[in-house]
Formats: C-alpha cells, sequence, structure tokens
C-alpha cells in the first residue's frame, strides 16, 4: 500500500489489541468534566460495503463490494476538535504519544518557510514528510504554532492510542469500519462519495483535498491543512467531511483482505497485524497520487503513529 497519506514511526513493535491500547490508559476512574459529545443515533441495517469500480487502490482491500448489516449505533456529526480534545487533555493530564516520543510528521509546506530548511525530511521515497521536533497536538507545525487560533479544527497528531484514550474517558469508541462506511454514505449506496461520483462541482472539489499539482504546487487560494470540522454540507446523515480533511482512525486492525474473511454482520478485523485502519482520506489527497479521499478508500498505519492529517471521530 502506498504511503502518500500515512507516514508511519519507525521502528515502533505493533502493541496486540487490549495491551497496548486500553489498558494503557493513564486516566483516573471517574473523571470526567464535560458531556459527551452530541452523537447521531442511526438506525443501522444492511448497505452495499466497498467497492469493485476501476478507480479502487490496487492491494488496499476495497472490494469484493458485498451487503454488510450493522447493528443500531451511534457516531458523531464531525471529528474531535482541538477543543474538545483540549477539555480531556486538562482533565486527565494525559500526555499523547507524539508528545512521548518528541516529534511528529508534519507536511512541509505547512511549515513557515524559515523552518523548512531545518526539518528532516523522514521517510524514504516522501520527501513532502518532515519529522518536526516537538511537533504535537498543541503545537501542530512545532514551537511557536498552537491550536488557539482554531479551536474547531480537526485535532490531528493523535495516535490511535491517543484516540482511544479520549474514547475511554468520554464514553465511546472508535467506529469499526463498516459503521464509518456506513455512516459515511449517509443513506447513499454506490457512489464514490456521500454526493454522487463527481468530485468537483463548478471546477472546485466538493470537500478538504489537495488543490493544485501535488505535492509542491498548491492551488491559488488554497491552503493546504486541515479546516474546521463542519466546514462544508453534511450528508445525508448529517455527517460533515467524511470525505478529505483529515484521516480518521477506525476500531479495526487494517488486513487488504478485510472483506474476504471478516463477518457480513457488524464484521471487524481482529487479527493483531500491527497496523489500525483509517478511512476518508485527508486534505493530501489528490487524483493525480492518491485517491482516498473515496469512501470505501483504506489505509492504515501503526497505532503509534501520528501526523499533521490524521485524527479521529467517535461513536457509541
Ligand atoms: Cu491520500
Amino acid at each position: 500500500m502506498g504511503r502518500c497519506c500515512a507516514p508511519s514511526v519507525t521502528g515502533s513493535e505493533p502493541k496486540p489489541a487490549g495491551e497496548g491500547a486500553a489498558g494503557m490508559l493513564a486516566v483516573p476512574a471517574g473523571v470526567r468534566t464535560t458531556a459527551p459529545p452530541t452523537l447521531l443515533r442511526l438506525p443501522g441495517g444492511t448497505f452495499t460495503m466497498g467497492t469493485d469500480g476501476a478507480d479502487a487502490v490496487p492491494g488496499d482491500g476495497e472490494g469484493p463490494a458485498r451487503r454488510v448489516t450493522v447493528s443500531p449505533f451511534a457516531i458523531a456529526a464531525a471529528t474531535v476538535t482541538n477543543r474538545e480534545f483540549g477539555d480531556f487533555v486538562r482533565a486527565t493530564r494525559y500526555v499523547t504519544d507524539a508528545e512521548r516520543q518528541g516529534a511528529s510528521f508534519v507536511f512541509y509546506l505547512q511549515l513557515p518557510v524559515h523552518a523548512r530548511r531545518s526539518a528532516r525530511s523522514a521517510v524514504a521515497g516522501l520527501p513532502w514528510w518532515v519529522s518536526v521536533e516537538h511537533a504535537c497536538w498543541q503545537r501542530p507545525e512545532g514551537p511557536g504554532s498552537h491550536v488557539h487560533d482554531r479551536p474547531d479544527h480537526p485535532v490531528v497528531h493523535v495516535s490511535w492510542h491517543d484516540a482511544q484514550a479520549y474514547c475511554a474517558w468520554s464514553g465511546t469508541r472508535l467506529p469499526t469500519e463498516a459503521q464509518w462506511e456506513y455512516a459515511a454514505r449517509g443513506g447513499v449506496e454506490g457512489t464514490r462519495f456521500p454526493w454522487g461520483d463527481e468530485l468537483l462541482a463548478n471546477g472546485e472539489p466538493r470537500c478538504n483535498v489537495w488543490r493544485g499539482g501535488f505535492p509542491n504546487a498548491p492551488a491559488e487560494g488554497w491552503t493546504p491543512g486541515p479546516v474546521a470540522v463542519r466546514t462544508g454540507a453534511a450528508n445525508g446523515y448529517g455527517l460533515f467531511n467524511v470525505c478529505g480533511n483529515v484521516w480518521e482512525w477506525c476500531a479495526d486492525w487494517y488486513a487488504a483482505d478485510y472483506h474476504a474473511t471478516t463477518a457480513s454482520t457488524d464484521p471487524l478485523g481482529t487479527a493483531p497485524n500491527g497496523r489500525r485502519a483509517m478511512r476518508g482520506g485527508s486534505f493530501l489527497c489528490h487524483d493525480s497520487y492518491c485517491n482516498r479521499y473515496r469512501l470505501s478508500a483504506r489505509s492504515a498505519n501503526t497505532p503509534d503513529s501520528t501526523a499533521s492529517n490524521v485524527g479521529f471521530r467517535v461513536a457509541a
């Protein structure tokens, strides 16, 4: 699988489910100071998940498309924001993986010009990803940056473990891939996007994906980076930004044979193989390089990896 959108921490050991994950939470029992996020209640049902379309990314396991049934569940309208994650950190003093690791991956054009030269390119073959010391959720572009000016943007630089910790604190959990795709489709089946098959409307993408030439020539007037989580129109179920903006961690272990091996009712990838599933694509996705901003597209990363284009949405 191409790693264009998902740089990995190198040398990290996969952690088995249940140990490195929920078991490691440094969240004092009973500490929760804010109400859980407002969730959309969805009835569940049977839908066509995945695609056999020509634009599926070979090797990702987007198909074979199949009928999948999901039980009723609830899911957030938007990804977790900096403000929401800040409430969690203030209540629990939780320290994220990126803070412990001392660095995180930032797309180079998100950095101020003077910082680009000193940042080291850290991913072989993907020179646009740089490892920035002390970049983390509170300092998305490293020292000197902060989230005070973007409380409603998606929290980024959060690992799968960090997402799990937030979920445990807020009484939620990550959606499964099946729940994610069911919710993201918003009642529409067989299309690339929740609004249909066409990315563009009046020549502009209908979601926050790369505009211009990837990776060095963004379109005039578009800044590479996330936008506020409720930007644009909601889908048929009331979810915002399911395509583009930031990747969203899911509960599953990722496997390319997911559609061939998991149950048809409430499927879940359970084989601990080192990488957790992510859905939705990010602001870095572009047809010329990676079209994983489609509803059926899949990606994955090691559960301690963090980057400036990965966040999460909660479910219950
Ligand atoms: Cu992509």
